[in-house]
């Protein structure tokens, strides 16, 4: 039995540095405990979570429904493999298809394998039912989005710290501009499209909310050209942004959704690739798969994570809860000189700071909010993303906020 023992966050972080490969820059906290909106580091200090792991903790860190769960499933049955069949993955296709409304879902891990599992579904219709030409299909996809982290999604990636010596990259990409309806209309011209891969609001970019019609005239447009929409609701889904899904705004129906993060709660990765039929058809056995998608476990946690959803109303919620925050922190811009804009839609939020990307003032903040217990951190330089697990009640909403005001018109540069 490996002894796990306890450790103090200056150890903790030394052997990360040393063993773990340096992919992250993480703020100086080490946590061994999280409860609801809260977690706690191993020297005992409280915190509000205002990062929910990226969206993934929508329903709260270790929420009972989700734990017990996961413990009940865990103690028959975790893998299987899709060789066989198992007890869950039929009943858990039956209720989220139901849930969100398609004919059929393939289930898998993480995001990027949604994204990868979505495009390659796009490219297998784009040739067999839209008769492009054999390699010759093209993916549509947005300047500064996020989609993961394979090569084939930084191949449609702009961002040159995420791409940099990690080429040659995937062809048959195409990026636009973000929230331009006339860039995609040219882009459409090319009759080789097979699909518009995009984010309902760009999270990693710094929560970019697009203008009201974009997505509904971007949906119209790939209608009428016969594209498919593909909706990465990876981090906007689950009722993050104040709906079930962001799409919802604009009552418009992907024809491929990707789900992942909060689809489990956070508790284990799970992701989702859902379509109705005349699209998911093209996959037949042995085109596509994975070792632990759908796997039983995964099936039982996410049915609870998505029921949670429903029982507390969390859609609501962290819509009721984002308008206060966003109204709070203009009332906070009028006070200090640090915030230049307040952007979001329900509880994913972000401030602009009124510094240079390269500057460290977002960091800095982001250390100040922590002494003062709240954990948030910054997105590319001088954005910082507010982002609080849903279940956040009105009181902890207020105390966060003074806590949030209090650092900044405290904060010495
Ligand atoms: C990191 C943020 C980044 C995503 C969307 C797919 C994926 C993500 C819209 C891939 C993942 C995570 C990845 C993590 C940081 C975080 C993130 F926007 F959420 F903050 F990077 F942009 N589509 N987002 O947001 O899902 O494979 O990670 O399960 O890579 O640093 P994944």
């Amino acid at each position: 039995m490996v002894e796990i023992e306890q450790i103090s966050s200056r150890d903790a972080i030394a052997l990360e540095d040393k063993y773990g490969a340096h992919n992250y820059h993480p703020l100086p906290v080490v946590l061994n405990r999280g409860e609801g909106v809260y977690v706690w580091d191993v020297e005992g200090k409280k915190y509000y979570d205002f990062l929910s792991a990226y969206s993934a903790v929508n329903q709260g860190h270790c929420h009972p429904k989700i734990i017990n769960a996961l413990k009940e499933q865990a103690e028959s049955l975790t893998l299987t493999s899709r060789a066989f069949y198992n007890d869950k993955l039929g009943q858990y296709e039956k209720y989220v298809t139901r849930y969100f409304g398609f004919d059929k879902v393939l289930p898998m891990n993480t995001g990027a394998e949604a994204v990868e599992t979505a495009m390659k579904i796009a490219r297998k219709w784009g040739y067999e039912k839209k008769g492009i030409p054999s390699n010759q299909a093209k993916i549509i996809v947005c300047e500064n989005n996020f989609h993961g982290r394979t090569i084939t999604i930084i191949s449609a990636s702009n961002d040159p710290v995420a791409t940099e010596n990690f080429g040659p990259f995937t062809p048959g990409i195409v990026s636009i501009k973000y929230n331009n309806i006339e860039a995609l209309r040219e882009a459409l011209k090319d009759n080789n499209v097979a699909a518009f891969l995009v984010e309902p609001i760009q999270g990693e970019a710094g929560v970019f909310v697009p203008e009201d019609t974009y997505i509904k005239e971007a949906y119209q447009l790939c209608k009428d050209k016969n594209v498919l929409f593909v909706a990465d609701e990876v981090q906007t889904g689950i009722a993050r942004t104040g709906k079930l899904l962001a799409v919802n705004y604009f009552k418009i129906k992907p024809d491929i959704l990707i789900l992942g993060k909060a689809i489990s709660g956070g508790v284990l990765p799970v992701s989702a690739v859902l379509a109705d039929n005349e699209v998911m058809e093209v996959i037949k056995p042995g085109t596509h798969g994975s070792t632990f998608g759908g796997n039983p476990l995964a099936c039982a946690v996410a049915m609870a994570a998505l029921e949670v959803v429903k029982d507390e109303n969390l859609a609501e919620n962290a819509d009721k809860l984002g308008k206060l925050f966003r109204a709070s922190m203009e009332e906070l811009k009028k006070d200090t000189e640090l915030v230049i804009k307040v952007r979001g839609k329900g509880l994913l939020n972000a401030i602009v700071i009124n510094d240079s990307e390269e500057s460290s003032t977002a960091w800095d903040l982001c250390m100040a909010l922590k002494v003062n217990g709240l954990l948030a951190k910054p997105t590319h330089g001088n954005i910082i993303r507010f982002a609080p697990p849903l279940v956040m009640n009105i009181e902890q909403m207020k105390d966060c906020i003074s806590i949030i005001k209090n650092t900044f018109l405290n904060f010495k540069k």
